[in-house]
């Protein structure tokens, strides 16, 4: 079995103890970290499909989620570059009612290291608490809403117009994202942007900053 194939399998069994030997020897036999951040996404879609299956139940998902974190906290002095502009503060949460913070926590890693301050709300985080986040720091352009189930999309719309029904449009550009969203819904809802992935996200975030 490959580096990369033991990483796959760990984060799928939930390999917790071992997931970071096994990713620093990835790194070390010369795996970039994006191919093996990659391999751990795939890794979580087939986590998805047996849950979807009935393989699998909620306690191995956890599992194989903290796993993937603790592998993803090896490669993140990998991914993360040097800051070299400076982009102002970028808030980012999942939206109410959503516990999946992975991807979020991934978008706030890239866009850091693109070179904002990131204010992280966290998970199951209300409309208001976004509106209050940005009103207690003027100097944020943009804010980041992630959603990762069909169910809280319309938390996720409901952030957004909270946002504008805040009049803090004119202050921030609103960036979406997670499984579910689609660049129509962001249109729907009235977001600024949708990208896909992390890297996008904080490419996204620097035009929308500028
Ligand atoms: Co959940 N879960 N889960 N889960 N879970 C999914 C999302 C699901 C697709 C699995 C499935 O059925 N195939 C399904 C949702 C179905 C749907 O709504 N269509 C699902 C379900 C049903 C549930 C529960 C309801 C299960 C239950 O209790 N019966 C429950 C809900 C709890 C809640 O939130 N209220 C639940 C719980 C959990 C755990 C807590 C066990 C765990 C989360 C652990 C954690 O996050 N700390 C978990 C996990 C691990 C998953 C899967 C397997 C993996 C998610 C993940 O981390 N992916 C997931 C299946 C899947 O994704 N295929 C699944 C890797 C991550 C890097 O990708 O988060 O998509 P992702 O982020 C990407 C992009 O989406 C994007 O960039 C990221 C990286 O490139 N992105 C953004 C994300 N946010 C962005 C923001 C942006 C831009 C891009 O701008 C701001």
């Amino acid at each position: 079995m490959s580096k990369l194939q033991e990483v796959m399998k760990a984060v799928e069994t939930g390999k917790l103890k071992q997931i970071e030997e096994l990713v620093q020897s990835a790194i070390d036999e010369g795996i970039e970290a994006n191919e093996i951040l990659n391999a751990m996404i795939e890794t979580m879609g087939v986590i998805g499909d047996k849950f979807q299956r009935n393989e699998i139940f909620v306690p191995e998902m956890l599992v194989a989620g903290l796993t993937m974190k603790k592998g993803v906290e090896v490669l993140k002095p990998l991914l993360a570059g040097a800051n070299v502009t400076s982009y102002g503060k970028f808030i980012i949460g999942t939206v109410q009612g959503d516990l999946h913070d992975i991807g979020k926590n991934l978008v706030a890693l890239m866009v850091e290291s693109a070179g904002f301050e990131v204010i992280d709300l966290g998970v199951d985080v209300p409309a208001q608490k976004f509106v209050e986040a940005i009103k207690a720091n003027p100097d944020c352009k943009v804010v980041g809403v992630s959603a990762l189930l069909t169910t809280t999309m319309e938390a996720m719309k409901v952030t957004v117009k909270a946002i504008i029904d805040a009049g803090l449009k004119s202050q921030v550009k609103i960036l979406v994202g997670g499984a579910p969203i689609t660049p129509e819904f962001a249109e729907e809802i009235g977001a600024d942007a949708y990208t896909p992935d992390a890297g996008s996200a904080a490419q996204k975030a620097k035009e929308l900053a500028s």
